[in-house]
């Protein structure tokens, strides 16, 4: 997109929403929709996440079903390749990160894919290098219905400014915590003021929502310790993406099973299935 609207981590589930990017080539325009992965729901978040999935999957014109080439396609991929079978629409299969990959595995791995079901295209990639992703573009382009654009030149997200200081927040706090830490917090932006002065001072007031009592002190650290950690990364990172300077005030809140509560996971973008 020329500007990261998705948080990375290593932990799986990081994506909770649909994320809307539009990316515009001299005769066309592409709008890519970031999805949650599909798995197993075991919280109503995770019901909402997966039907956020399901419902993007049937309302495009051309699915991309990104995969890492370093694993070999287990239960899951078939899982999710079955779902795929019912779609209208084209279906490209994604091999990213060949940048940890020798070529001539890249052959087999395909072949093993083919086997499971049809793909308009697969295209191995490294979203990490940039590698192949020209050609990922391209045979987007090949195959995307003609018509008028759907956004204007100028629009690069349908997410708001505060959504993306939230999941700045939430991607350092994955990134330093562990275990059950990540599967169950969530970033929630109490208040957000425009970047005044000069230089523009953004002030920003976050409250970190855990789900247990016990989690709390995790978050927070010996002495503030890992809650200061997490503040002074997401600032570095959000005075670029804003850029301008911040003032960040983070806090650290319980809220037993939030994920099971409707009016949290709506308040925090997760609208699920329509
Ligand atoms: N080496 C390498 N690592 C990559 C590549 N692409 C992604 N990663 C790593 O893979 C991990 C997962 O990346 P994400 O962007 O969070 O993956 P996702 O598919 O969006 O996953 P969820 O949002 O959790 O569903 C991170 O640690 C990335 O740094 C790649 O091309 N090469
Ligand atoms: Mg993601």
């Amino acid at each position: 997109m020329g500007a990261k609207l998705a948080i990375v981590s290593d932990k799986p589930q990081t994506t909770r929403t649909r994320i809307l990017g539009v990316r515009n080539y001299p005769d066309a325009q592409v709008v890519f929709l970031d999805t949650p992965g599909i798995h197993r729901p075991l919280h109503r978040m995770n019901v909402r996440m997966v039907g956020t999935a399901i419902d993007t999957m049937r309302d495009v014109d051309l699915v991309g079903l990104v995969v890492d080439v370093t694993e070999p396609p287990g239960k899951g991929d078939r899982f999710v390749i079955d779902l795929l079978k019912d779609l209208k629409a084209p279906v490209f299969l994604i091999l990213n990160k060949i940048d940890l990959t020798k070529k001539s595995k890249l052959l087999p791995i395909m072949d093993r894919y083919s086997q499971m079901g049809t793909f308009a295209e697969i295209v191995p990639v490294s979203a990490a290098t940039g590698d192949n992703v020209d050609r990922l573009e391209r045979v987007i382009l090949d195959r995307l219905p003609e018509g008028e654009r759907l956004y204007p030149d100028d629009f690069l997200t349908d997410r708001p400014e505060r959504f993306f200081a939230a999941e700045i927040v939430r991607e350092k706090l994955l990134q330093f915590t562990r275990a059950e830490i990540p599967f169950s917090s969530a970033v929630v932006i109490d208040r957000f003021e425009e970047p005044v002065g000069d230089p523009p001072l953004l002030r920003l007031y976050c409250t970190i929502v855990v789900d247990r009592e016990s989690q709390k002190p995790i978050v927070v650290g010996k002495g503030g310790e890992m809650i200061k950690r997490i503040g002074i990364a997401a600032r570095e990172e959000l005075e670029k993406f804003f850029e301008a300077r911040v003032f960040l005030d983070l806090h650290v809140r319980v809220k037993s099973e939030w994920r099971e509560d409707d009016g949290v996971l709506s308040e925090l973008g997760m609208d699920g299935a329509k």
